[in-house]
């Protein structure tokens, strides 16, 4: 097993070793239409090919409410178990997440381990997590879904590791009371690491606000491009792959826009319909890159089965991680493979551009949309410039408007309008 995440977790959520067999279930609740749940479920799949496992069959059913002790009613469960035995599935994932109580419930009625979105969710970035901080996070995340789903059965693994206690131990306790604690104590570990590491990246952050370049982050669904897009622009090697969230952990990269201003472009993480919350929690301080941006590219995959629905689904997290203030520049990518949805979706949205990351189509348009969009975000100044410094004045000219230029003794008197990262450089030269 080569899990990236801790020993304390015991079995990985999907077994790597082979493909798993997989049966999916979707359960469309009122307000939920069918080609929705059908829509949903094939990008499960998806997720479940990510994971390294396959769709082997699928089942849907229409119900008011979820049946409290199988999610599915109990007819639907048991034609669930003989779909199992059919096509020999290792594996049932419910697109619905499932409580504790449920998916304890469905595993003793199917004989074989149930799941939901999130935990397939959790694997795939289990899998990604490259970095410490991203392995914390994801340890983190895992653990905290972890924790109330421990019962008797599932904790044999974390038995064998401690050498094969019996079912009491220590004083009266129960092995899954020290588990429980174990897990806990575990987390609060994890916890106060996450928070030294985020205090380390504020560091870096503050020293790179220093440094006075705009911050530009780069947002959009899993697999929509932002790695191509960061690549492409920066010429940097970030790893794009066909399957979804290849990319965890955030790469800043310097730009120069055509203007000659640089700006710093940040890759991060994609967002999916229905994100876990404990994840968007747990990668609080990689969102945070989004959060603290001067500006937004959301990038959108028009050749995607559901464009609005895939905007919707990361404008919901943008909210959540308190990043729906910044302002963004909409992006459709893969122009070359959808190039009427391309069209017709920046003939909807004004102000928005469309891209091949691929074949560099439209970017320089982008390129110019991006310039023009960070000058918007600008004040007018005044500052006073000794002749001696030629360099000043030709970035201010390249950076900003120059409203007025006028020569006084020892230098240049000049107004113009410029953005807040470009006045942090030019500090003291401001006249106050
Ligand atoms: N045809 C075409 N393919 C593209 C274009 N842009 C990106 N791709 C492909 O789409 C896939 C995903 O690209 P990435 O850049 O990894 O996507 P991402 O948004 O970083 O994805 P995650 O990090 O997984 O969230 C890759 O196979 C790219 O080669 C494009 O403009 N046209
Ligand atoms: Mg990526």
């Amino acid at each position: 097993m080569n899990s990236p995440y801790s020993e304390a977790l015991g079995a990985t959520l999907i077994d790597r070793s082979i493909r798993e067999r997989i049966v999916l279930v979707g359960v469309s609740l009122p307000g939920v239409s069918d080609t929705e749940t059908d829509a949903s479920l094939d990008e499960l799949r998806l997720l479940v090919d990510t994971a390294g496992a396959d769709e082997l069959g699928r089942m849907t059913q229409r119900r008011e409410a979820p049946d409290h002790t199988w999610y599915l009613g109990k007819g639907k469960a048991e034609e669930l178990r003989d779909l199992c035995l059919a096509v020999d599935a290792d594996t049932v994932v419910f697109d619905n997440e499932l409580s504790p109580a449920q998916q304890y419930n469905l595993e003793k009625l199917l004989g074989r381990t149930a799941i939901d979105r999130t935990a397939v969710i959790l694997d795939i970035f289990a899998q990604n997590a490259n970095t410490l901080e991203g392995r914390v996070q994801v340890e983190l995340a895992l653990l905290r879904y972890r924790l109330p789903r421990l019962r008797r059965g599932a904790t044999a693994n974390l038995d064998q590791q401690r050498g094969g206690f019996g079912t009491r131990f220590g004083g009266g306790e129960t092995r899954i009371e020290v588990d429980r604690r174990r897990i806990m104590r575990r987390i609060t570990k994890l916890e106060s690491d996450l928070s030294d590491l985020s205090h380390t990246r504020n560091l870096q952050r503050r020293s790179r606000e220093r440094s006075g370049l705009s911050d530009v982050t780069i947002v959009g669904y899993t697999n929509a491009g932002k790695s191509t897009l960061l690549n492409v622009l920066t010429e940097s090697g970030v790893l794009t792959e066909n399957r979804l969230f290849a990319t965890l952990d955030p790469t800043t990269r310097r730009l120069e826009l055509p203007g000659g201003e640089p700006v710093l472009l940040t890759d991060t993480v994609g967002f999916v319909r229905r994100l876990p919350h404990g994840l968007i929690e747990a990668f609080q301080s990689t969102l945070e890159v989004a959060s603290r941006a001067d500006h937004l590219v959301h990038i959108v995959d028009a050749s995607a089965p559901d464009p609005p629905g895939q905007m919707a689904a990361v404008r919901e997290v943008l909210t959540e991680i308190g990043a729906d203030r910044v302002p963004e520049v909409l992006v459709f990518n893969k122009s070359d493979l959808a190039p009427d949805v391309a069209g017709e979706l920046v003939a909807e949205h004004e102000g928005s551009v469309a891209i091949s990351a691929t074949t560099g189509d439209g970017i320089d348009t982008f390129l110019e949309l991006l310039t023009e969009r960070l000058r918007v975000h600008t004040r007018l100044y005044e500052l006073f410039v000794p002749y001696a410094r030629g360099d000043v004045l030709a970035s201010i000219h390249r950076e900003g408007d120059v409203v007025s230029n006028e020569a006084d003794d020892d230098g240049m008197r000049v107004q113009a309008r410029l953005s807040e990262a470009s006045v942090g450089r030019l500090v003291e030269f401001l006249v106050v």
